[in-house]
Parts: C-alpha cells; sequence; structure tokens
C-alpha cells in the first residue's frame, strides 16, 4: 500500500517518514507527485491537517497522510499558532526561521518579562481515504522558550524551544531523542491506537 505524506515541508516529510518506517508503508510525498498547496482557510490545526489531507487523497487516489502545527506562546495568546509559517514570510514570500524566532522574541520582549516564557507546540495529522473517510489526532508539547536560538537539528522553531523537564532545545536534541516526545511523535501514537482498534 502506498501513503501519500502531504506536506511540502521537508523537515516535517523528514519526521514522519521516521514515524512510519516502524510499519514499512511505502511513503511518497506530495511535492513527488507534484500535488499543489491547498490554500490553508480553516481556522483550527485540525481543519487546516483536514483539508490538506482531503486534496491530497482525492488529486492521488491514494489514502493520505498530513499535517498541520505550529508554536503557540502562551503570553501571546497562543501566536503564532496556525499563522507559525506565515510568521516567517518575508514580503516575497521565502521563508526564514531566523527571523520568525526574532519575531516572537520581540513580541515576547514587549510583551514584558512577567509575561513569562511558556509555549507549546500542536500537531493535527488526519489520514484521509478517496473514499470520503477521514480521521484526525492531535498532540501537543509543552515547554518554554530561549535567546539566542540553539542547535542545527529539526527544522522551524526547533532551536528556542525548550520541553518540560529537559535542558536541550529540540534543536540541540538528537531526532530520537524529540521523536520520544514531540507534538508530531504524540499525535501519530494516536493514530497508530486508532488503526489498532
Ligand atoms: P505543509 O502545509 O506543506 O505541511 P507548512 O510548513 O506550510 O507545510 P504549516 O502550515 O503546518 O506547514 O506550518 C507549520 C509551521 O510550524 C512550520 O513551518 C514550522 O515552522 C512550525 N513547526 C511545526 N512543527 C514544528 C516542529 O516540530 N518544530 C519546529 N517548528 C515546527
Amino acid at each position: 500500500p502506498k501513503l501519500v505524506i502531504a506536506t511540502h515541508n521537508e523537515g516535517k516529510l523528514r519526521e514522519i517518514r521516521a514515524l512510519v518506517a516502524p510499519f514499512g508503508i511505502e511513503c511518497v510525498g506530495a511535492a513527488e507527485l507534484d500535488l499543489p498547496e491547498p490554500e490553508e482557510t480553516g481556522t483550527s490545526f485540525v481543519a487546516n491537517a483536514e483539508l490538506k489531507a482531503r486534496a491530497a487523497a482525492d488529486l492521488s487516489g491514494l489514502p493520505a497522510l498530513s499535517d498541520d502545527s505550529g508554536l503557540s506562546v502562551d503570553a501571546l495568546n497562543g501566536q503564532p499558532g496556525i499563522h507559525s509559517a506565515r510568521w516567517a514570510e518575508d514580503e516575497s514570500g521565502r521563508r526564514d526561521f531566523g527571523h520568525a524566532m526574532e519575531k516572537v522574541e520581540a513580541a515576547l520582549r514587549a510583551a514584558g518579562e512577567e509575561a513569562g516564557r511558556d509555549a507549546h507546540f500542536t500537531c493535527a495529522l488526519s489520514l484521509a481515504w478517496p473514499d470520503g473517510r477521514i480521521e484526525s489526532f492531535e498532540g501537543k508539547v509543552f515547554g518554554h522558550l530561549v535567546w539566542p536560538p540553539r542547535g542545527d537539528n529539526g527544522f522551524g522553531y526547533d532551536p528556542v524551544f525548550v520541553p518540560h523537564g529537559h535542558e536541550l532545545t529540540f534543536g540541540e536534541m538528537a531526532p530520537e531523542a524529540k521523536h520520544a516526545m514531540s507534538h508530531r511523535a504524540q499525535a501519530f501514537e494516536q493514530l497508530v491506537a486508532w488503526l489498532r482498534t
């Protein structure tokens, strides 16, 4: 069986491939199939994950697994949240997460020291079938933000996020360590539990 990983984000694709690998399912990325990126018009992680999985399953005729995720900062009322990718875009639409992390830092500084640095990542995974079925799962990991950014592993906001009970940022951790606790891994665990029932 073939599964479309309905993402154009290479960091996500790498992590999802690693999560799926033990199950021996053949995977193909959305970019490899030249699938378009649907416009993310949803107002929640799950809504956006569902529209991406639905579009990929319909266009490919294959089951599709999508991921909508982001960083939510408590002191910023949950921003950037579902707009996490957009916060990294410059005027020309190019993504620069160094810039995005600076924006978060500046917003937090404006909020004041007492606002705190608590944050969490959310990941919604949706699995859609060409026959119209769809199931979604959500995972979260809580922690706090640090500056300056540390580590080159992972992607996106990983260099500024330290999960609760740890010292290293996701950017400093080995991929296996991130997979042991990440929002994505937790959502995937729920998906696997559901598939088993
Ligand atoms: P697709 O829609 O093609 O999957 P995208 O990058 O546009 O890719 P999102 O709209 O879900 O995906 O944006 C989520 C952003 O949140 C992503 O670009 C990262 O910057 C950030 N993010 C999500 N998971 C992350 C993780 O595990 N570590 C660091 N940053 C993460």
